[in-house]
């Protein structure tokens, strides 16, 4: 297993060593274009991913792979005792934020294998987030961090540079009990359900009884939101609203995002949800498919839940088919 995780480790060092140079790879790539390579310069989400696919190929007990960049599951191994891992993982998370020089990450999730053969990638990787081996991300931040749980507490390495080396710095990471910030995307509330913003009111001290009051902070690269949350307390939340890209089920992937994340939560404290109940129970109907995503400290992730239960009927008969996989999300 720690061969493996070697695997992960590696390619967040050369991930990090790019995102470092994002600026300046831009002006390497027009001088490539003037050496007539034929070649156009690789947008940092693509080297990402090759990254964690060569890497990770390369070990042999990775089983299957599952990316956010690739439509279908990559199977390197089809015996169990050859490949027992399946690692899923968004590489470069936070995408719009790489060219503006803000922190971005890369999210990764590692269940056990339990099919038999190349025909069960997908059964493979479709596994509840309760069953997870061990999850994390690494954040690229003003630092490169690496945050890591295998069921046994939440852990933090920090990139030591001159090292060379993940170097433990943060150990048993807990979410603090007093919450202090509240992340959602504000712009969006014209399109959220009467719950969503009478929880958002909530948590601004505006609405109801025994109220927060919170800061608000908002990165838009969740991993950055998720790390500081993480350390501070408070809720990230990215709800179902009623636009048509992504109606009634909001923009985060299940399998990429919200499993992950919302396993670390768990194992720091604190709680993720869709908005009815735990992320990590919900059965998974397709590689890329979205969920509603509320995660930090329990009581205002509860909190978020009770606001849906009482004023967001209407959402929740739009949505249950969706949980159910009766229809796919896109
Ligand atoms: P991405 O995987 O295409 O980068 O999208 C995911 C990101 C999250 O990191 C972030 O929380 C969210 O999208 C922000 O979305 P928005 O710009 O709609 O607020
Ligand atoms: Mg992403």
């Amino acid at each position: 297993f720690s061969w493996l995780l070697s695997g992960i480790t590696l390619a967040a060092k050369i991930i990090q060593s790019k995102v470092q140079r994002a600026g300046l790879n831009d002006i390497l790539g027009s001088i490539d274009q003037r050496n007539v390579q034929g070649e156009t310069q690789q947008k940092l989400d693509v080297l990402a991913n090759q990254a964690l696919l060569q890497c990770l190929g390369r070990r042999g007990n990775v089983g299957v792979m599952a990316s956010e960049e690739n439509e279908e599951p990559v199977v390197v191994h089809q015996d169990r005792c050859h490949g027992k891992y399946v690692v899923v993982f968004d590489p470069l998370d936070g995408s719009s934020n790489i060219d503006v020089n803000v922190s971005v990450g890369t999210i990764f999730a590692i269940h056990r294998k339990i099919s038999a053969g190349r025909h069960g990638a997908l059964e493979d990787v479709l596994q509840p987030g309760n069953r997870l081996a061990a999850a994390g991300y690494i954040v690229y931040g003003s630092s490169t961090m690496m945050v890591y749980s295998a069921g046994l507490g939440v852990h933090g390495f920090t990139l030591d540079p001159g090292v060379g080396e993940f170097l433990l710095s943060h150990e048993n990471i807990r979410i603090p009990d007093e919450p202090r910030y509240y992340s959602a995307n504000h712009g969006n509330e014209r399109d959220w359900t009467e719950g969503i913003r009478r929880f958002t009111r909530w948590l601004q001290g505006l609405e109801g009884d025994a109220a927060p009051t919170l800061s608000h902070r908002y990165v838009g690269s969740m991993v950055a939101d998720f790390h500081r949350n993480l350390l501070r307390g408070g809720v990230f939340y990215y709800p179902g609203d009623q636009r048509e890209a992504n109606k009634p089920y909001g923009k985060m992937r299940l399998m990429f995002e919200a499993q992950a994340l919302g396993f670390l939560a768990s194992q720091a404290g604190g709680y993720a949800s869709d908005g009815i109940g735990d992320i990590l129970e919900l059965q998974p109907h397709t590689l890329h498919q979205r969920v509603p995503l509320f995660i930090g400290n329990r009581d205002l992730v509860e909190q978020a839940e009770a606001f849906i239960r009482e004023y967001d009927q209407e959402w929740i008969d739009a949505y249950l088919p969706f949980r159910r996989g009766a229809v796919a999300t896109v």
